[in-house]
């Protein structure tokens, strides 16, 4: 779809819909060229929108047959986004609009709408693809129940709410919870289902259906097992039960995301709910853990209650990430899961609020919604309500939430509505919190301290960077979370909150005995940067003693970045305080092997131009590159004597089991797999590989062996093992590109984009590619700007069929502002070849303008 000139929406123009709807009924008759599509829509004028209105419906892409109101026939205005029905036209109370359209699901290669996915009818309407299905109100504030008829001549045939009918050739389905067309979906399918029963709280059945092709049936007890505990979690936790008689999930091959929470019917993208040891990794069973328990706990938050308009992402998506964050530290360990989500964070959030496409949790503006899906919205929307929640307590968090759930079910709230049940359930005022909504960027945070008789005073002071369109930016609320350690090691005072609310502000401790080491930030108590400039002793110490686990790793964490920033900015050494301190966490086995795998795991490339680029200097992609490497063979030398003894230790026997304890291990035998690798030429990978019986040591030895050079026999055994299994093999092209040399990045990913298997239109097969080139950061940013060449022409490739993806993975670019001015050149250009593409996308054409100007 191409715009000639993409408008822009604002939050400020908001205004309620002209009509309300009581009831939507549709028919669909299935067929790949030209399926039909009747609706009946039951409407009345809106009274918050007094007079007489035009009725505007959306509709892209859709031919209009017939249009009907109150039986009679009509001739709407027809243009490129909708229809419109004059208000003289119009009866002046409520009336039934019928319409009928075709469509061509075969045609739809931008996954949005009906579209087809190998033979198998599918949907996806958030955020406003429903408008290519039939002319409609496509707008979430809008919400009504709806009956859908489906025929067609496949055998599973499935839509929203509960089966009401069914026989040869159509089914039909009810859904009483009234919702936004965003929500709505259709499937139709070979199908078979893996079920299971479930009863709720309350004594309420639900069939449970996970709906695969045939074959894959036995791949989805794990999705089942994590369905039925998140159902059970939210029941527990939040209080919150499921409210149809069936809850069905369905897996296709194709899909722009992970997975939708249409109202009873989750659509998954397929690798995130086929697993079996033999084909899924632990990372890969703790993703599809978290993304199930992600669109079932939507069925609350965004479903029944969801948002007045898409400024408002954040009310679902923060929450829900909040969520389901809550519930796998519950199901896992939550020191280990909070240091993977700060990671992640760091990764993607902290990298887009530094760059071009910084916005803020809710943005003030669009020109495509489908480009606010980020780590902004999602990820840092749910660090605002941990902070929430560590200022009004779990007491005042569990009220607000009730509350929430009391006042607004069945509506389509805003974010004032949300910080208002947490002012009205605890008496705080939220207006300057509030900011944490409307200004983007990454706050820093100084810290100082001064001690004196007894008295530890913290001075704080924090920076608001000047992000896009937005110079000037007032304090922030800050729960610090604050432990003082004293020097034997043992905690001289407990966790305390501190909140900041100034931009310079100091706090004391009196009544000290001995001067104590400060734990700051515990949790990760606050998305900021902190600048501290602590002692290498001091870090050391915290990485031993600290008793907050985040904050013990990352003492480890900071340390590392020290010694790596002094590599790569000075040529300093390996310092041998970090290797001894690797050394005691390494094999330390009172401490969690999960923990130790994250502690041993050395900061990123992407993470250290960050850091670097912050700290004033201009990264050098390839020195970082080379001191990380330094780095890491310093590590496998320090280590060597206990890593053959480590692996062993770690070694999981019995049947393969996905659990937390399990995974922690193997993931610490595979870190030292990778180490020992380092020291003998790949015989320990080698052997590895031919012992490894499961899907996460296979990865493992395989890693090392790429890594070595050293993978041609085992890479040609993992196609041949399963090359008919797409999402495994995604993983074969990912890790070949993300692990190569940086000089041959370039190359593999051309190799292997000419492979005939290589179909890029699936968004999975061209993220194991594209995104996994991005992600070769030394590789990516190769000096004479081969890889930016190759990904800007995949993108201009991909941009016409897929905008929605192409535009994702845009993101590759947004850093460049960091790097020299060869580098800054050579983006600048492709960003202009892009935008000069005849018949962008308004997707594309958002995402390369914006980050074109840069930041
Ligand atoms: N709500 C969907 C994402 C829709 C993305 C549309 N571009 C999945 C989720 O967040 O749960
Ligand atoms: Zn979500």
């Amino acid at each position: 779809m191409s715009d000639a000139s993409p408008q822009t929406v604002f939050l400020s123009d908001y205004q309620p819909f002209s009509h309300v709807l009581k009831q939507v009924s549709l028919v669909f008759r299935l067929s790949p060229q030209a399926t039909r599509v009747q609706a009946r829509i039951d409407l009345a004028p809106n009274p918050a929108r007094p007079g007489k209105h035009d009725l505007r419906l959306d509709g892209e892409s859709v031919k209009l047959i017939s249009c009907k109101v109150d039986g009679r026939d009509v001739a709407p205005l027809v243009d490129a986004t909708g229809l419109t029905l004059a208000a003289a036209d119009l009866p002046d109370g409520a009336f039934v609009l019928e319409t009928e359209v075709e469509i061509a699901p075969e045609a739809n290669t931008a996954l949005e709408g009906l579209y087809m996915s190998r033979g198998m009818y599918c949907t996806q309407c958030e955020a406003e693809g429903f408008r290519k299905i039939t002319y409609y109100p496509d707008r979430p504030d809008v919400m009504a129940p709806f009956k859908v008829r489906v025929e067609g001549d496949l055998p599973v045939l499935l839509s929203n709410g509960n089966p009401v009918g069914q026989g040869a050739g159509w089914a039909e389905w009810n859904d009483p919870w009234p919702k936004p067309a965003y929500l709505f979906a259709l499937v139709a399918g070979e199908l078979v289902a893996h079920s299971a029963p479930f009863r709720t709280a309350s004594g309420r059945s639900v069939d449970l259906n996970i709906w695969v092709r045939p074959g894959d049936e036995d791949r989805c007890a794990y999705a089942m097992d994590s369905l039925i505990r998140s159902m059970r979690w939210d029941e527990e936790v939040y209080g919150r039960e499921y409210d149809l008689d069936v809850f069905n999930i369905v897996a296709v091959d194709d899909f722009n995301m992970g997975a939708m929470e249409n109202k009873g019917l989750n659509i998954f993208n397929s690798k995130f709910v086929l697993a079996s040891p033999e084909t899924a990794t632990d990372d890969d069973f703790a993703r599809i853990e978290a993304i199930i328990a992600h669109e079932y706990f939507h069925n609350w938050t965004g479903n029944r209650i969801t948002c007045r308009d898409w400024f408002q992402l954040c009310l679902k998506e923060g929450l829900t990430v909040f969520r389901d964050q809550q519930f796998s530290g519950d199901m896992r360990s939550h020191a280990v899961k909070r240091i993977e989500d700060v990671l992640m964070l760091r990764a993607r959030q902290f990298r887009e609020d530094q760059g071009p496409l910084a916005h803020p949790v809710r943005p003030e503006s669009y020109m495509e919604i489908n480009n606010f899906y980020t780590a902004t919205v999602y990820e840092k929307g749910a660090e605002v309500i941990g902070m929430l929640k560590r200022l009004v307590g779990d007491e005042g968090y569990a009220k607000a939430l009730d509350l929430y759930f009391d006042r607004h079910d069945g509506e389509a709230a805003t974010i004032e509505d949300w910080l208002k049940v947490f002012e009205d359930a605890t008496g705080r005022d939220l207006a300057q919190f509030k900011r944490w909504y409307s200004e983007a960027g990454t706050p820093r945070l100084k810290v100082s301290e001064e001690w004196a008789e007894g008295r530890l005073t913290l001075q704080f002071e924090q920076e608001n960077p000047a992000t896009p369109g937005q110079e000037v930016k007032g304090a922030k609320v800050l729960p610090i979370a604050v432990g003082l350690i004293g020097p034997n090691g043992d905690e001289a005072v407990p966790t305390t909150v501190l909140e900041m609310t100034e931009t310079r502000q100091s706090f004391s401790f009196e009544g000290l005995g001995a001067r104590p080491v400060v734990s700051i930030l515990r949790g990760f108590s606050a998305p900021v940067v902190l600048e501290r400039d602590l002692t290498p002793v001091d870090r050391a110490f915290l990485l031993a003693h600290d008793t907050d686990p985040f904050n013990k790793w990352e003492a480890g964490r900071a340390l590392a970045k020290d010694v790596l920033a002094r590599m790569v900015a000075e040529g300093a050494d390996v310092a041998p305080m970090w290797l001894d301190a690797m050394a005691g966490v390494a094999f330390d086995d009172r401490l969690d092997p999960a923990f130790r795998a994250l502690c041993l795991r050395l900061p990123s490339d992407d993470d250290m131009a960050q850091t670097l680029h912050a700290a004033g200097h201009v990264p050098d992609p390839a020195r970082i590159y080379a001191s990380r490497r330094t780095m890491g063979d310093a590590l496998a030398h320090r280590l060597r004597d206990g890593l053959e003894g480590l692996m062993a230790s770690m070694s999981v026997s019995g049947a393969f089991t996905p659990d937390a304890v399990s995974a922690g291990k193997r993931a610490l035998g595979n870190a030292a797999l990778g180490l020992v690798s380092r020291l003998d030429g790949g015989a320990a990978a080698k052997d590895a590989w031919a012992k490894a019986d499961n899907m996460t040591d296979r990865i493992g030895a395989l890693s090392a062996l790429i890594d070595l050079g050293k993978a041609e026999a085992a890479l040609a055994e993992f196609a041949a093992m399963f090359g008919q299994d797409g999402n495994v093999m995604d993983k074969w092209y990912m890790l070949q590109i993300a692990l190569a040399a940086p000089d041959r990045a370039v190359e593999v990913a051309k190799e292997l984009t000419a492979l005939p298997e290589f179909n890029w239109k699936n968004p999975n097969r061209f993220r194991s590619v594209i995104g996994a080139l991005s992600a070769n950061h030394a590789g990516f940013h190769r000096a004479d700007g081969a890889a930016y060449a190759f990904v800007a022409d995949w993108l201009m490739k991909l941009d016409p069929l897929n905008p929605q993806t192409a535009a994702r993975m845009s993101t590759a670019f947004e850093t460049w502002r960091r790097y020299d001015a060869d580098r800054q050149q050579m983006v600048q250009e492709q960003l202009r070849r892009i935008l000069a593409q005849p018949g962008l996308s308004r997707d594309m054409t958002e995402m390369a303008g914006r980050m074109q100007k840069g930041g």
